[in-house]
């Protein structure tokens, strides 16, 4: 079920010319090392080519730098990066500290093709360079009482000047529940079209969820700690009937202020429709079964 290519530095017009004739979407596709890596999920109606490189490293939700996404990108050059670590606590039998170069030679990063798509109504194509979150808890052993995930974004006003912003409850905080976590879809990144991941991205280590709203997708993680009871995310603080914990892609559950059937892919005019799950349906819809998901949302 995953897609493996070699973690090689590729210049990105000979990367998107490899990929551009791909139109194979089968979830369940192991691609041999090698050969082009494949955008996991169902297929959407067009085509899903990767968004260009500029495009994903210079419009950026990072409200640590700015709320202003075309700003970002210049506003992370004093952001310090390395080394850094990740700590993983909590009801776990084996807390740890990794180094995060010690993350990506012990963890092996593989390319993953996810769709992105943001609670604005915008979406991209990122080719995630990253490891199953799963990898990570097999290392530290949840205990029983291990229900949640919490994940903590680097506290640095000095660097991070958004987070002197006394609107928001600074640090970001995310969750996820354990069987989320544990779906081999969730990774954590720690690079995208064979690089290193630029601090714009949430560098040098960062949450993707591909089938949830991309706020849930936390970047520049300092920790995460397993816990017994539901964490309440930087969002559900802000706003609590517009950003819940569960965050799952769904056209069927607007916004209270817009829709979500469709959605702006970045670098096209037309909007395009808006997959359950974000496309990832067959993945996870069962981590779903028998909720009510307008209530949880
Ligand atoms: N720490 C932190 N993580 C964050 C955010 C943020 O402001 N701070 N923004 C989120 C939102 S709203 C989106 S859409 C994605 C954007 O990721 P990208 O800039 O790599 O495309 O990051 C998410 N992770
Ligand atoms: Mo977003």
């Amino acid at each position: 079920m995953r897609a493996i290519t070699p973690l090689n530095i590729t210049p990105e017009p000979l990367y998107l010319n490899r990929r551009a004739f791909m139109r194979t979407f089968g979830a369940g596709l192991a691609v041999a090392a090698g050969a082009p890596a494949t955008l996991l999920g169902a297929p959407s109606e067009p085509t899903d080519l990767p968004t260009s490189f500029k495009d994903i490293t210079h419009y950026n939700n990072f409200y640590e730098f700015s709320s202003n996404k075309q700003a970002v990108a210049r506003m992370v050059s004093g952001f310090e990066t390395t080394p850094w670590q990740l700590e993983v606590t909590g009801r776990v039998a084996k807390p740890a500290l990794f180094d995060v170069e010690e993350l990506i030679t012990r963890f092996q990063p593989e390319e993953r093709v996810y769709r992105l798509r943001c609670v604005e109504g915008w979406s991209m194509v990122i080719p995630w360079h990253g490891f199953p979150l799963a990898r990570i808890l097999e290392a530290v052993q949840p205990t029983p009482e291990a229900r949640y995930l919490k994940f903590i974004t680097v506290h640095r006003p000095r660097q991070m000047p958004g987070q002197k912003n006394g609107w928001y409850h600074w640090p970001y905080v995310e969750g996820l529940r354990l069987d989320e976590a544990l779906n081999d879809l969730a990774i954590l990144a720690t690079g995208l079209y064979a690089k290193k991941l630029l601090a714009q991205n949430g560098a040098p280590v960062r949450l993707v969820v591909p089938w949830k709203y991309g706020f849930k997708s936390i970047k520049s993680i300092v920790r995460i700690e397993l816990v017994k009871s539901r964490p309440t995310s930087l969002w559900m603080r802000a706003a609590p009937h517009e950003y819940g914990f569960y965050a799952n892609v769904n056209p069927k559950v607007p916004h209270p202020r817009w829709s979500q059937a469709s959605e702006r892919r970045i670098g096209e005019f037309r909007r395009r429709r808006t997959l359950m799950y974000n496309g990832y349906e067959e993945q996870v819809a069962h981590l779903y079964a028998g909720m009510d998901l307008k209530a949880n949302y």
